[in-house]
């Protein structure tokens, strides 16, 4: 396993060989998240990639529903897990907990935020939390057909570039840019596109509170995924975050990239 390359503090956020690793249902080689707003067509991209590949129960200890499924990509087998609909990462209810913990503890090998294009910048508030989170991000403008029937233009190449992330418009319940969306997948899912996302530049003072704070964190656990992030959290008084650091919490969902943890 090596460093994130997208953060200087230590951020593990990169892919653990997970070759052949066998869960229940399916034998495959990288997982893929799949977040989003709710209503974006996150379940239409997810049977369209999946088919009858899929089964479907509840996150564990949850009453929230849980889709996951398989696909290959290039000789490649993907899990792909449908998130909650979330519209931040950031209050306690279990649905957006849910989502920010699989894609913290669960370290996908890439999370595809499906977006509505014809109301882009109500998603972008999430894309840029899971981008604190993670470099490994995808941004499917899903619903470009009503985009476009609305006259609205999505300027795709210039969004990626302000994001510093793959931006692949779609239109999920038509098929179309489904091809361009898994390549993207399976480039950024494998290491071969690094995405490399633009983060807000935070105030002097807070940058070097999170880095007195990122050392700290890492000699409690070493293993902690984007300690970065967890140092924001516990600096803007997240109590939840504080409380799973002191009970051991933080430290147990750390050890393992285990896909079935939930942190509520
Ligand atoms: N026109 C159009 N409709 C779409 C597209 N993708 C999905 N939809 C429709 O949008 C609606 C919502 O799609 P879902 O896939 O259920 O959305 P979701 O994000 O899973 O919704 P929640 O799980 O409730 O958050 C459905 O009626 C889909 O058929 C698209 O690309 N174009
Ligand atoms: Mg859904």
């Amino acid at each position: 396993m090596g460093n994130c390359n997208s953060c200087s503090t230590g951020c593990s956020d990169t892919a653990p060989n997970r070759t052949a690793l066998v869960q229940i249902g399916g034998v495959y080689d990288y997982v893929v998240a799949l977040a989003g707003n709710p209503n974006t067509g996150k379940s239409t991209v997810f049977n369209y990639l999946t088919g009858l590949h899929q089964h479907t129960g509840n996150w564990p200890g949850k009453t929230v529903a849980r889709a996951e499924g398989f696909f290959t990509q290039a000789d490649t087998r993907y899990k792909l897990i449908d998130l909650p609909g979330t519209y931040s990462l950031m209050t306690r209810s279990v649905d957006e907990e849910i989502a920010r913990d699989f894609i913290l503890f669960g370290r996908p090998d890439c999370t595809v935020v499906v977006c509505d294009a014809t109301v882009l910048e109500r998603s972008l508030h999430l894309v840029l939390q899971i981008m604190e989170i993670t470099n490994r991000v995808v941004v499917c403008a899903n619903l470009i057909d009503e985009a476009n029937r609305k006259m609205i233009a999505l300027e795709a190449r210039a969004l990626e570039a302000e994001l510093g992330v793959p931006v692949v418009p779609t239109s999920a319940r038509r098929g179309h840019g489904m091809d361009h969306l898994l390549q993207h997948i399976h480039e950024v899912a494998t290491g071969a596109a690094l995405p490399q996302p633009r983060r807000a530049r935070l105030d002097d003072e807070i940058e070097s509170a999170i880095g007195l704070l990122v050392p700290q964190l890492l000699q409690m656990i070493p293993n902690l995924p984007c300690p970065r992030w967890v140092a924001m959290r516990l600096l803007a008084g997240d109590e939840r975050m504080e409380q799973a650091l002191r009970s051991g919490e933080l430290a147990e969902f750390s050890k393992d990239p285990a896909q079935e943890l939930v942190l509520v």
